[in-house]
Parts: structure tokens; sequence; C-alpha cells
């Protein structure tokens, strides 16, 4: 018996986005993740199987093998770091962008003009690293895991760096978007021992998602 195909989803946008793919590869998931308590859900095919993670450890399970493959977005892919993954495709799915926020009564252009430094609170601390050296802005990085949104209307930073699609969370919370820092899709990754291993059907689940994804 050749052994399963294991793919990491996170539960919400990247599981609902990656369902149509998923068809398209004749891939039906047996099991809503809303509705059950189970992290291994079984699929109509024998040999695919699907494990729910965290977003952020979606890159961790596939770099370790605990999965053949899986779905995250490129702000997840580049915290990680991408080491021992293949990155086959842009699945074109779960799109934002990285951006800077302030509240609207701080005046941002004038105290990057000054030189002063910025307080920046983020998940992203990578991104917002790169993006503030590439500009020559110094700032001190405040590392939180959630409401980003929360940290300049308290007084714990300046800035957030942080995923905006909608905008209506800044909106929300009187917050400004003052610099787009990067468009952000989900890719498809791979671990690239599984790939040598499984090659055959791993070839077939990528070219079906590859035909699948939309090019608007
Ligand atoms: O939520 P949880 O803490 O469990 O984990 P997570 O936030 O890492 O996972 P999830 O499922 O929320 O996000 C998974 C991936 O979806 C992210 O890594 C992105 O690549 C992608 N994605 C696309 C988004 C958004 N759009 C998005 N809008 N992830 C988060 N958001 C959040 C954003 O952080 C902000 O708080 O939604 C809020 C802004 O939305 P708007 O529409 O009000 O602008
Ligand atoms: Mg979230």
């Amino acid at each position: 018996m050749t052994p399963p195909i294991t793919l990491a989803l996170s539960k919400g946008r990247i599981f609902d986005e990656t369902l149509p793919l998923l068809a398209a590869a004749g891939i039906a998931v047996l099991e809503d993740p809303e509705k059950t308590r189970k992290l291994i859900l079984p699929t109509n095919q024998e040999g695919v199987r699907v494990v729910l993670v965290r977003a952020t450890d979606v890159p961790t399970y596939v770099e370790y093998g605990g999965a053949d493959l899986g779905v995250t977005g490129k702000d997840t892919l580049i915290e990680h770091g991408g080491q021992g993954l293949f990155r086959p495709l842009d699945l074109r799915i779960a799109k934002c962008h990285v951006s800077v926020a302030v509240r609207s009564d701080f005046d941002y252009r004038h105290a990057v003009h000054q030189g002063a430094r910025l307080r920046v609170a983020t998940k992203y601390t990578s991104i917002a690293r790169d993006f503030f050296a590439g500009k020559g802005v110094h700032v001190d990085l405040i590392k939180l895991y959630g409401s980003m949104e929360l940290a300049p209307l308290t007084g714990l930073a300046d800035a957030i760096v942080d995923l905006v699609s909608t905008g209506n969370t800044l909106k929300a919370n009187h917050l400004v978007e003052v610099e787009r820092i990067m468009d952000i899709s989900s890719h498809l990754v791979v671990n690239q021992a599984a790939f040598k291993l499984k090659q055959a059907r791993l070839r077939e689940i990528i070219g079906a998602f590859e035909s699948a994804i939309r090019k608007d």
C-alpha cells in the first residue's frame, strides 16, 4: 500500500478557498472543520487526508514532513523563512496586502522626515524590519500575536504593520494606511523529500490546482 498524501490547511479562509482547488483535483473533504473537533479529516480519496493546523504552523508541518503539502499565506511563509519547502504555485487565494497603519491624528510623513524613531507593533517582524531598513527609518519593533489595531490606540506603538483586505478593520479603529508594503496571496508548499518520494501523485494534484487557479 502506498503511504497517504497529507495536506495541511488552516481553518477559515484558507480552508474555504482551497476547497474549489481540491475539487478540481477530484478531492472532496468529507467533514466540515467548523462542525467537527477532529484534526485529521478524511477525503473521498483513500490516499489523501487533510490535517488542520494553525495558519502559522503550516510551513513548519510541511518543513518537517508532518504534512506532504500545505497552503499558506506569503506573509506566513516570509516570516517562517521557507527553508526546506518547495513552492510550486501561487494559488491566488486569500488575497490581501501588508500595510503600515497609524492613528489618523499621527503625522507619519512628518515623523519619518524628522528621522524620528518609530515604535512599530506587528506579528510580521521580518517583513517590517526589512521594509523600514530599506527606507532608512529607525524602528523599535514590538512583537504581537494578534489585535495589532489596538497598539496605536493605547499608546503601545506609533504604527502597526498588518494585513489589510477590505480596510474595514482599520476604519473601525480610526487608523489609516500610510504605506503599502506588499501584496499577499496564499501559496502551495511541498515537502522536498515527499516531492521526490510521492512525485507521481503530487504532480497530479499540483497540475490540477494549476489549471484551476483563477487567472483574473
Ligand atoms: O486568526 P488566527 O490567529 O487563528 O490565525 P491567522 O490570523 O494566522 O489565520 P487566518 O486564517 O486569519 O489568516 C490566514 C491567512 O489568510 C493569512 O496568513 C493571510 O495570508 C490571509 N489573509 C487574507 C488574511 C486576511 N486576508 C485578513 N484580512 N489574514 C488576516 N486578515 C485579518 C487582518 O490581520 C486584520 O486583522 O483581517 C483583518 C483585516 O481585514 P479587513 O477586511 O477589515 O481589512
Ligand atoms: Mg486571523
